[in-house]
């Protein structure tokens, strides 16, 4: 059975975007697969500088993905924090990494522009990144389309500390492939650009229903008026629907007419923006009153916890002796 790897920040509410581009694949891979879905406690640290928000975030983060329908009975869900293995790992990677491909690194770019502070934390994510994924040899990690570079400089990693210190017969890391859904277009925020926890432009799936529409209808369109014909791909409304409910999907085609129909039968975008809104109350019902039951019951969330760190330490105890062995320590 492959091994799948993959995590999430909780530097903030997950949003529509971390579901669509990271979520909806651990659903479906947690069937046919050895899957580890952990919480990227240590990367939040990158941004997050309140504690009891961190809290919070962390706990937040767990209770959603089993809201959305994780299993843990067939998934290992574990804090990142609960295996600091990754840590000693991220610095004998470091030693191989030349500092070169960090200052190539797009999203510390990003974030610096968006004034998140320029730590050497943030500068070198992507190397504790890396050892996150290799530290439980996974076939697979699949995330959305922003994190593709960070799985590239992990397999290139591999790749170097292979040549370092394996050989063919005996590698030290297996290199993962990169697992993008089929469209891979990044889910644009309320004002249009990458929806992000930690930019206030998402929206929270898990929001009560009247704030939630407030949200939607607060999506930035142009000013068209409804006779007006319109091109779905250039609408932000449009792009959120068609990742939640799938490109090829009825509901999304029929959304898409709409958008191109003219004169009197032509759509005001506050139309499309009411079809989201149902999508989305439609999509989570069953998410959102599991998510209920889980707030209720924080032994269950320890219990998962704990199993889901003792599995991942299990596999990266065999992990690190390996590594180490190999470096000479
Ligand atoms: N807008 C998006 N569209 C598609 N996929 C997305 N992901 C995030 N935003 C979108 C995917 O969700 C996972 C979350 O990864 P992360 O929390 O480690 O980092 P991120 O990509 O930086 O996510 P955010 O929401 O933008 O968080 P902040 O604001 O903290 O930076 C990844 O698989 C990501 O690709």
């Amino acid at each position: 059975m492959k091994r799948v790897l993959s995590g999430i920040q909780p530097s903030g509410q997950l949003h529509l975007g971390n579901y669509a581009g990271a979520v909806q694949q651990f659903l479906e891979l947690q069937h046919d697969h050895e899957v580890f879905v952990f919480v990227a406690s240590y990367h939040a640290l990158t941004t997050s500088k309140d504690p009891d928000e961190l809290r919070h975030n962390i706990r937040q983060v767990v209770i959603d993905y089993l809201a959305f329908g994780l299993d843990p009975s067939q998934c290992h869900i574990y804090l990142q924090h609960d295996v600091p293995a990754v840590c000693e790992l991220a610095w004998l990677l470091g030693c191989v990494c030349p500092k070169s491909q960090m200052d190539k690194a797009t999203t510390y770019k990003d974030k610096v522009a968006k004034g998140i502070p320029a730590s050497v934390g943030l500068f070198t994510y992507p190397v504790l990144q890396a050892a996150d994924i290799l530290a439980v040899d996974p076939d697979v990690v699949p995330v959305g389309a922003d994190q593709q570079q960070h799985v590239e400089i992990t397999r290139d990693l591999a790749q170097r500390f292979n040549h370092a210190y394996g050989n063919d017969d005996r590698p030290v890391f297996k290199v993962p492939e990169l697992m993008l859904r089929q469209d891979s277009a990044l889910v644009p925020g309320v004002d249009g650009q990458k929806m992000s926890k930690s930019y206030g432009n998402g929206i929270d799936p898990f929001m009560d229903e009247k704030p939630l529409r407030k949200r939607i209808m607060k999506i930035v369109t142009d000013s068209k008026p409804p006779e007006e014909t319109k091109d779905p791909e250039e609408s932000t409304i449009f792009q959120i629907f068609a990742a939640l409910a799938g490109r090829d999907d009825g509901r999304t085609v029929k959304l898409a007419e709409r958008y191109r129909a003219t004169g009197e039968h032509g759509m005001g975008y506050g139309e499309a923006k009411q079809a989201l809104f149902e999508l989305v109350m439609d999509t989570f019902a069953d998410a959102r009153n599991r998510r209920v039951e889980l707030m209720a019951d924080p032994t269950h969330i320890d219990a998962v916890l704990r199993d889901g760190a003792e599995a991942a330490r299990a596999v990266m105890d065999g992990v690190m002796r390996r590594v180490r062995s190999a470096v000479g320590l």
